[in-house]
């Protein structure tokens, strides 16, 4: 592997004259060599091949395996290596943060970190190990059946953020893990972009033609509105088997999986009912009602009370309100929104039982995975996009924080000087968003909670009210001359990766992200053991259930807010992802694309960071090691002393002086040293295996 030709540069922190064309023409070279990973020191930039490489197989693992970063070609093993080392060697939590837009390789990504981790194992236990690392992968599979579709960016994106910690015991052998799931997309349950699919359960349900579609009349050969204009394929009717056996190793009960499914049909034929209004004004429920009632296991009467009239308590008093035909529309549609997103997340639940730590075994340390949807601009943004924007907003303050702190850490602790190098800090950005009382959350929130109804339309003048003059806030009512904010509803926020336009329509609906309580209570009656278990506080009775529940962006920012808090106690590594080319397509380069990417992603400025400090540190005796060969006072050994006194005077032999000696590792300043060095080493190594083979064979 050393002794494979470098193509352009390794780690851009070699870049001479460092400029954004200078970076993006490196990144392009490689990714011509298919050489799709480049380090910035420590953090890996990889690009979308959109092809199958050779580079995954078990004896490129081994390759990476104990090896330091910088002493192999660049790869997402040799990150899971460095985490599983750190693990290991200093018993310290570690996480691996992957960023990038849809379709980007993210998901991949993930995947090939958990591979690598659960095949770099110990011996011991074997049986047990591979039960545990089996689980760990097969989760994957079910989760994307349920969380992931087909949109017009990526054939597999993931329409939910998920974060998976494994746990390991001492010997650093996984023994379990648990999977935490953010913000499932479920608005695309009842609405489809054209060109984009449903979530791919749908698909695999209704590509095969067995006992239970057939019990609820459906057919694989049928159009179904949920589908949208898209239809099943061969490869759904595969991937639903797969899908099974994933089920069934997660020790899923046969009966759990048919309810699973049922659920899965039930929203389905929820997606075909249909209603018609007589002369008097009521309301009849037409389509497949009575199927749609034997797939959720719920009484017909009751689901065609629920669709017809709402229930409420007034004044102490139950008093059912007659829905209109929009009402009944708009009550049908949230309840199959509702009914797979607890699927969803009753899934991850049933998962995390699967593969949680047995009592009794000893958790010495973990690594997190977080795989969380990428930066979105759309035609149309909506409250979804709100969402999505703002995680990634955190999780750039918090690369910000980490990467920063951790430079400024080490120096400190090394006994090394440096002066801190500015720029730009998205805070700001995030407090417009999350700020208590005068944040968008808390203004949407206030909103929500006003006992009369607020319009989106009057929850933007809210927003105006307060945050006017804001420099990464404005809207149509404060710009009106601005002609990308074309509509009455529309705001801008300028995020860290570019300004994005929300239409403010839905926001109130979705943030409310209340279910009715009658219709908790009719799937909570369910026959259907599972989905009566999704939904316990349907068992409340309807007067007693005044609270209101926290508001949809509050609870994701609540759990933003935990999920940073977590990783910040845990060592991390980054993996910064970036798509070549809009047509998912192999060998195709959209430069414009690639530099929007560069710039949201900071990378130019990642690397000034890591070269304003020093360019590279380096362990002495790993230093040593590496280039003891270009000094005669150290090669092939160093009289006597300490690593340290070796490299000093290694060093002062090569008249290298941009470097600082930490306690215990030393600090290159400048690229072009490490270069230097990189070079001098490559043109010894031909004339030393020369010699040793000649010391081997005894002819010197
Ligand atoms: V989204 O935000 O969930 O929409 P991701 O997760 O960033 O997105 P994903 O990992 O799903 O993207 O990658 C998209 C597709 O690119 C995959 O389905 C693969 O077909 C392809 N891909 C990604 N990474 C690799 C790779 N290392 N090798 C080969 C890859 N193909
Ligand atoms: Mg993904």
């Amino acid at each position: 592997m050393a002794t494979q030709p470098e193509v352009g540069v390794s780690d851009f922190v070699l870049l001479d004259n460092l400029t954004t064309d200078k970076f993006i023409e490196n990144l392009h070279l490689r990714f011509q060599h298919n050489k799709i990973y480049t380090y910035i020191g420590e953090v890996l930039v990889s690009v979308n091949p959109y092809k199958n490489l050779d580079i995954y197989g078990a004896q490129h693992m081994a390759q990476y395996r104990g090896r330091e970063m910088f002493e192999v070609q660049p790869h997402v093993y040799a990150v899971a290596d460095a985490c599983q080392r750190v693990l290991r060697q200093q018993g310290k939590d570690t996480c691996v943060l992957i960023s990038g837009e849809s379709g980007a390789g993210k998901t991949e990504a993930s995947k090939f970190i958990m591979k690598y981790i659960a095949a770099n194992t110990t011996q011991v236990h074997r049986e047990y190990i591979d039960r545990v690392k089996n689980v760990l992968i097969q989760s994957n599979s079910i989760l994307e059946t349920f969380g992931n579709a087909k949109t017009t960016r990526n054939d597999n994106s993931s329409r939910f953020g998920k974060y998976m910690d494994i746990h390991f015991d001492y010997k650093g052998d996984p023994v379990g893990g648990h999977i935490s799931n953010y913000l499932l997309e479920k608005s695309r349950v009842v609405g489809l972009q054209p060109g984009e699919r449903n979530f791919h359960a749908f698909y695999q349900l209704l590509s095969t033609n067995n006992a239970q579609t057939k019990n609820f009349g459906l057919s694989s050969s049928a159009a179904y509105k949920i589908l949208g204009s898209e239809r099943t394929t061969a490869q759904d009717s595969k991937l639903y088997s797969v899908t099974n056996s994933a089920f069934n190793a997660l020790g899923f009960s046969s009966s759990v999986v048919e309810e699973i499914w049922n659920i899965v049909a039930g929203v389905v034929l929820l997606g075909e009912l249909t209603f018609s209004e007589s002369a008097e004004g009521q309301l009849s429920v037409g389509g497949p009602l009575r199927a749609c009632v034997r797939a959720l296991g719920v009484a017909e009467a009751a689901l065609r009370a629920v669709l017809r009239a709402r229930v409420l308590a007034a004044g102490g008093e139950l008093v059912s309100k007659d829905h209109s035909l929009s009402d009944a529309h708009y009550t049908r549609l949230a309840l199959a929104k509702a009914a797979y997103d607890r699927l969803f997340t009753w899934i991850v639940q049933q998962i995390n039982k699967a593969i949680d730590v047995p009592s009794g075994t000893y958790k010495n340390t973990l690594i997190g995975v977080l795989d969380i949807y990428g930066f979105e601009i759309f035609e149309t943004n909506s409250f979804e996009q709100f969402c999505i924007n703002y995680c990634n907003e955190k999780l750039q303050q918090l690369f910000i924080e980490l990467v920063l702190k951790q430079e400024q850490e080490e120096y400190a602790r090394e006994g090394i000087q440096w002066t801190p190098i500015k720029y730009f800090n998205n805070r700001i950005i995030c407090e417009l968003i999350d700020a208590p009382h005068q944040g968008i959350i808390a203004i949407m929130d206030e909103a929500c909670l006003n006992p009369t109804k607020i319009s989106d339309q009057q929850l933007l003048e809210a927003m105006d009210k307060r945050l006017n003059g804001h420099k990464h806030y404005t809207s149509r009512q404060l710009c009106p001359t601005d002609k990308k904010l074309k509509h009455g509803v529309d705001f801008r926020i300028t995020h860290y990766a570019g300004d994005v336009t929300y239409a403010a329509t839905g926001f109130m609906d979705k943030n409310k992200d209340s279910l009715w309580q009658d219709l908790k209570r009719l799937l909570h009656n369910s026959e259907n053991r599972s989905l009566a278990d999704m939904w316990p506080e349907g068992g409340t009775d309807i007067q007693t259930t005044s609270k209101r529940p926290p508001s949809a962006a509050t609870l994701f920012r609540n759990s933003m807010s935990a999920l940073v808090t977590g990783l910040q106690s845990k060592e991390p590594f980054y993996v910064r992802c970036v798509k070549p080319n809009p047509l998912q397509t192999p060998n195709v380069w959209d430069d414009q694309l690639v530099r929007h990417q560069v710039a949201y992603l900071g990378l130019v400025e990642n690397v000034r960071v890591r070269r304003a400090g020093f360019a590279s540190r380096q362990r002495y005796d790993r230093f040593l090691k590496r280039y003891k060969m270009l000094s005669q006072y150290t090669w092939p050994n160093f009289r006597s002393g300490a690593d340290r006194d070796a490299v000093v005077v290694l060093l002062r032999d090569l008249r290298v002086e941009d470097v600082q000696f930490g306690h215990t590792k030393l600090f290159i300043r400048s690229a072009r040293t490490l270069h230097a060095l990189e070079a001098a080493r490559a043109e010894l190594i031909p004339s030393i295996v020369i010699l040793l083979q000649k010391l081997w064979r005894g002819t010197l």
